[in-house]
């Protein structure tokens, strides 16, 4: 009986993990068209959190990666330009932050966080152990307190074009369908003068980083584009959405030493 429990506390948190980490492993993008990543190391994570955080507030957070005997990891992959990339997303998707913890030693990655209302917030930290194909990935719910803001729930967008930062871009795809490869092309112009922008800098070992969220914020992918060679004015990635439903993207660009982050809200069906 007891292995039994073993067993089925073993599989649903082989089955958790996998869901969390969904994302498009290297060797697609080594086009293998493995939709499976192959090659991450397993981790477990212990997260330190206060008891209480207040909204606009800096918090000193961190995380401590280990190994499957609970061992800490202490040796890690340098992968676009960092040793771990944190993701801090509210639960009604409305708040999206991208920085780089700050490793220190045994396993610990130190890390501020600031969170603009109350309610939940996910952290989604991306790393890769020494030896490491594939990043692997871990996740915290973080409660906040105070009330949440009020944004309602996310609607696909209707017009796939927005300005920001004196950038006009416009988000397209080949196909929009689940579980099938398909293409995402960010194109970028310039919105005052309306041309396009053809000397975007690499930011991070890339031409541009995109994470899409699903709107139950469980599903996360996190996208590099297919080449690195032209500096725009369209930048596409290729990925799998691994099912039907509304994901926020957001899509992010160095241009004139400037990051800029553009969010779209698409229906995959
Ligand atoms: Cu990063």
């Amino acid at each position: 009986m007891r292995h039994l429990i073993l067993t089925i506390i073993l599989v649903c948190s082989i089955l958790l993990t996998s869901c969390n980490s969904l994302k498009v492993p290297k060797s697609m993008m080594d086009h293998k068209m493995s939709a499976v990543p192959v090659d991450v190391v397993p981790t477990n994570a212990e997260w330190k959190v206060p008891e209480h955080v207040n909204p606009s507030e800096k918090i000193p957070l961190s995380i401590l990666i280990k190994d499957n005997s609970n061992q800490p990891i202490t040796s890690f992959e340098t992968v676009h330009e960092k040793k771990m990339h944190l993701f801090i997303i509210s639960n009604d998707l409305s708040y999206f932050s991208h920085i780089h913890p700050k490793y220190k030693e045994n396993g610990q990655f130190d890390f501020t966080g600031e969170f603009p209302a109350g309610g939940d917030y996910k952290l989604i930290a991306e790393f890769t152990p020494k030896g490491g194909g594939d990043s692997s990935v871990e996740t915290h719910w973080l409660q906040v307190e105070g009330e949440p803001a009020d944004f309602g729930p996310i609607v696909p967008d209707k017009k796939l074009t927005k300005k920001v930062n004196g950038k006009e871009v416009t988000l397209s795809f080949d196909q929009l369908q689940p579980n099938k490869i398909l293409h995402m092309t960010f194109s970028i112009r310039d919105a005052k003068i309306h041309k396009p922008i053809k000397d975007l800098q690499p930011y991070l070992g890339a031409m541009g980083h995109a994470v899409a969220i699903s709107a139950d914020a469980e599903q996360y992918l996190h996208i590099h584009p297919m080449t690195t060679e032209e500096n725009g004015p369209k930048v596409t990635f290729m990925t799998i959405f691994p099912e039907k439903g509304l994901y926020k993207i957001w899509g992010q660009f160095k241009h004139d030493g400037k990051v800029f982050t553009v969010p779209f809200v698409i229906e995959v069906h």
